[in-house]
């Protein structure tokens, strides 16, 4: 059984995130004002944001040793995908991007799993996290933690040699915390709203899919930065890992449908099964995109 959330005074979020550096509990602090204006631009600009040093090195510190040690839990997805996740259409032609499959090599150590005291729960759980990354969205629809029970708050986990493939996500934006870095590469890569939801761009995403680089921005993440980016509509990948260390990274997903989870075929994919849930509101209409 999945433990329940975390009240808030159970959350201590001062150990967690330096508050004095980043008053995001303090609504009408400067700084904090500051920080969501310099966010809501990032995030016009280019889909992506990032907050350094975030989270305090003893929070990130535990969580390494909480993913390490639920290591042997993570499900591997060492498989062939598109960037929708969906199978093989071959109404499609051979080259266009529903048919050009890349080899994945991640896994999820998935939410379901999380110990009982995991600071990336407490983290997720907190309201004035979800508060403040709302506000730096500067969407006007609010934001929920997700239904998904194991989507949402996963560690990835990337091992030497590993490679996560171009690719969209499920959920509109997706908050990440590195938690271990990669000795090199393991750099995540993403092309800026490449579509939107009244148009897929398929034609810009088969030039990144066969190499190209137009669009294409890079960010050298560092364990503790908070990273906020809009992963159903800007292709990311994670570059290839070298040398010995593995690579966590914190996943929370914020959504806008609390309610709806990852399609059956998406989250036996990369979770490795399907809740009675996810068949249940696999058929919950979304936004008209393929996935
Ligand atoms: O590991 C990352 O930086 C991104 C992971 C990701 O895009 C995903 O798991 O969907
Ligand atoms: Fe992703």
């Amino acid at each position: 059984m999945q433990p329940t959330a975390f009240a808030a005074a159970e959350i201590d979020l001062d150990e967690l995130i330096d508050l004095d550096a980043y008053p995001i509990h303090a609504i009408g602090h400067p700084d904090r004002t500051a920080l969501v204006a310099e966010a809501r631009d990032a995030m016009l600009d280019t889909g992506c944001f990032m907050v350094k040093d975030f989270i305090r090195p003893e929070a990130i510190a535990t969580m390494a040793a909480e993913a390490a040690s639920l290591h042997d839990q993570t499900f591997w997805s060492l498989q062939d995908h598109n960037p929708y996740f969906s199978p093989d259409d071959e109404s499609f032609p051979e080259d266009h991007p529903r048919r050009t499959f890349q080899h994945r090599q991640s896994g999820f150590i998935n939410s379901d799993v999380l110990t009982e005291q995991s600071p990336l729960r407490q983290l997720y759980d907190a309201d004035v996290l979800v508060h403040f990354v709302w506000e730096c969205l500067g969407t006007p629809q609010p934001i929920y933690r997700w239904a998904d029970p194991l989507g949402r708050n996963p560690y990835g986990v990337m091992e030497p040699g590993h490679y996560l493939p171009w690719h969209f996500d499920g959920n509109e934006f997706t908050v990440s915390i590195l938690v271990t870095k990669a000795d090199a590469g393991g750099i995540f890569e993403y092309v800026p709203n490449i579509r939107t939801p009244e148009a897929e761009n398929y034609d810009h995403i088969a030039h990144i899919l066969d190499g190209g680089r137009d669009g294409v921005h890079e960010l050298d993440l560092q364990p503790g930065d908070l990273q906020l980016f809009a992963g159903r509509f800007s292709m990311h990948r994670v570059t290839p890992i070298e040398g010995d260390a593995t690579r966590y990274i914190g996943l929370p997903t914020y959504v806008h449908d609390p309610y709806r989870m990852n399609r059956p075929y998406h989250s036996e994919s990369i979770y490795g099964r399907a809740t009675e849930l996810h068949l249940q509101r696999a058929d919950v209409l979304v936004d008209g995109l393929v996935d």
